[in-house]
């Protein structure tokens, strides 16, 4: 590594046509098979296009996928340990043949690239999974997409980039490698070291990082993942808001912050070479590995799949090739006594040392608690707890389930009063006989249509949810699979209360307050619930009531006190 390597130097294969020649291609594309991409695929190509993944030139043909899996290296013997793959459904496989172009179009239809079709083939995935990610467990974030998501045939082939994709949010943070060369040549930056990350920054970051980078006398750039990440991360917008906070805390002209479109995997110690290898296309000159670099967590036996620096060491394996240098990561820790953050291998034998892992921040935050000023920023933390309000913030779904004529609608509507009167949210009542005549209208009551009638009102409620508002369903909601859809559909949203109110059926005939089990008995209405068609009791739900026993109001104050408890309401 020159000490002062220009930083715009290397080949990019920017996959770009030129305006005349894309305007041709356009043309030509309406008699082109037309692939609609996957998010992962999006990702993928935009970086392919603008040139982050050079040398890549367009998706893996079989004899270069096999080739990356098995030896990390492209047939030419170049580092590359990431198969790009475009995978496709058999259906559009078998409408292609090779030598000819197929258009990559985005959900809306536009024409971002085409791409020749050089080879169409079926991948063996269990190797991919054990080679790649080293394990065929599909606890492993990559390994489930590789056996649930993506397509059963592969195709390779050049990539000709006719537009680039539009994004609408940060648009001055959304750098391609040529742009972000010209930036640093521009502000004269030589040495630049990468910092990549799918999480908030807090202060030990900012220490680490900018340590980083004095010590190998070079400029920052943070450099984010703002593709997909890990499921569960916190979304871009929120973090992006973050960065932007972190970015005032470095001295001024030391640091730059610029987005990454990358689709990550989670492969670890292979994804720490990749995520180098697009860091030098950017015109970086180190890149930080730090403890457990791209770790997807632990396996279906709690244990890590990767030891904690395998990454790093991978990463020395290759460090003369890659051309780009690493920057081990030292695991920063707060000193109490000394009010600073040094690393956690320096520290003194009296020193008092403060943590705060992930998961106890993440409690901190979901439970509106107290996070401290030298864990993080206050402005990080305002941004963090306005996208992750504590639970009493936080929108819910009520669930109710029984019998027609067990009771839910009314005690749905005094929960209703009881909530408004509590103020603070919008309430949203779905009760099973409006939703019928509204958003169900056409259903009728077999199987297959009650439960598109339970995940349309799940569907509703979800938003609801998401949104921080109050949703109360009073469904009879029979199929207990069906109300396990809506349940995990709700459940990482917001709060999610499933009550049964659980009326026998006697007492529902006998109460027959629509008159409905009369004519469902005489045969006049067919499958009626309990009489002709099933009821699955709830074994799961949050509370069972029995209104035999409780008046209206007191069942709707049980579901308030029970929702006081589980922290949804103050
Ligand atoms: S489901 O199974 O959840 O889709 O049913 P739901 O939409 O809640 O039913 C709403 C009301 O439809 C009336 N009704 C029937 N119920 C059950 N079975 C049959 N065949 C049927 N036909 C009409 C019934 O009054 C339901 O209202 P509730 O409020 O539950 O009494």
């Amino acid at each position: 590594m020159g000490a002062f390597k220009e930083p715009h130097g290397g080949e990019l294969k920017d996959l770009y046509l030129n305006e005349a020649a894309a305007e041709k291609e356009q043309e030509k594309a309406g008699d082109y098979p037309s692939w609609d991409l996957t998010a992962r695929q999006l990702c993928d190509l935009d970086l392919l296009n603008c040139g982050a993944f050079s040398p890549l030139e367009g998706f893996n043909t079989q004899v270069e996928f096999e080739s990356i899996c098995k030896d990390m290296r492209l047939p030419s013997g170049v580092l590359w340990p990431m198969p790009i793959t475009l995978d496709v459904s058999e259906e559009f496989a078998e409408s292609l043949s090779t030598g000819g172009r197929i258009a990559l179009r985005d959900p809306e239809g536009v024409l971002l690239a085409t791409m020749d079709v050089e080879d169409i083939y079926r991948p063996d995935k269990a190797m991919e999974a054990e080679t790649v990610f080293g394990t065929t467990d599909d606890t492993h974030p990559a390994v489930a997409y590789l056996n649930n998501t993506s397509g059963a045939v592969y195709i390779g082939g050049k990539v000709h980039g006719v537009e680039p994709q539009t994004h609408y949010d940060f648009k001055l943070l959304r750098d391609t490698p040529a742009e972000a060369r010209g930036r640093f040549r521009k502000l004269g930056w030589r040495k630049i070291v990468a910092f990549q990350t799918r999480n908030p920054l807090h202060r030990a970051h900012q220490e680490l990082t900018f340590r980083a980078a004095k010590e190998v006398q070079a400029n920052l750039l943070i450099q984010p993942v703002v593709g997909l990440t890990k499921p569960g991360d916190i979304n871009h917008f929120t973090r992006v808001r973050c960065y932007e906070h972190v970015l005032d805390q470095y001295p001024e002209q030391t640091t730059t912050l610029s987005l990454l479109n990358l689709a990550m995997r989670m492969a670890g110690p292979r994804e720490a070479i990749w995520h180098a290898i697009i860091r030098k296309n950017y015109g970086c000159t180190h890149f930080i590995v730090g403890r457990d670099h791209a770790g997807p967590g632990n396996d279906k036996n709690g244990n890590p799949f990767y030891g904690e620096y395998d990454a790093q060491e991978l990463f020395k394996e290759h460090e003369e090739e890659l051309d780009i240098a690493m920057v081990p990561f030292k695991m920063m820790v707060y000193v109490e006594n000394k009010a600073q953050y040094v690393p956690a291998d320096e520290t003194d034998k009296d020193d008092t040392v403060l943590s705060v892992s992930g998961t106890e921040f993440r409690r901190r935050l979901m439970e509106g608690l107290d996070i401290p000023e030298w864990f993080s920023y206050p402005k990080v933390v305002a941004e963090l707890r306005k996208a992750h309000p504590p639970k009493d913030k936080q929108g819910f779904t009520v669930f109710f389930t029984g019998l027609s004529g067990s009771g839910k609608s009314t005690i749905a509507n005094a929960l209703m009063v009881k909530l408004l009167e509590n103020g603070g949210r919008p309430v949203t009542l779905l009760d099973g006989d409006v939703v019928r005549k509204n958003l169900s209208s056409e259903l009728s009551f077999t199987k297959e249509h009650r439960d598109l009638n339970i995940q349309r009102i799940g569907y509703v409620a979800s938003e609801i949810t998401k949104n921080g508002g109050i949703a109360i369903c009073a469904p009879i909601a029979p199929y207990t699979a069906t109300r396990r859809f809506v349940r995990n559909l709700i459940e990482p949203l917001g709060g999610f209360l499933e009550i049964h109110v659980a009326t026998s059926l006697e007492e529902c005939e006998r109460r027959d307050r629509k008159g409905l089990y009369k004519l469902a008995r005489e045969g006049k209405i067919k499958e009626f619930t309990g009489i002709s068609d099933p009821y699955e009791t709830p074994e799961h739900a949050e509370l069972v009531i029995q209104t035999e026993e409780l008046s209206p109001d007191l069942a709707a104050h049980r579901v308030v006190l029970a929702l006081e408890s589980m922290g949804y309401l103050t």
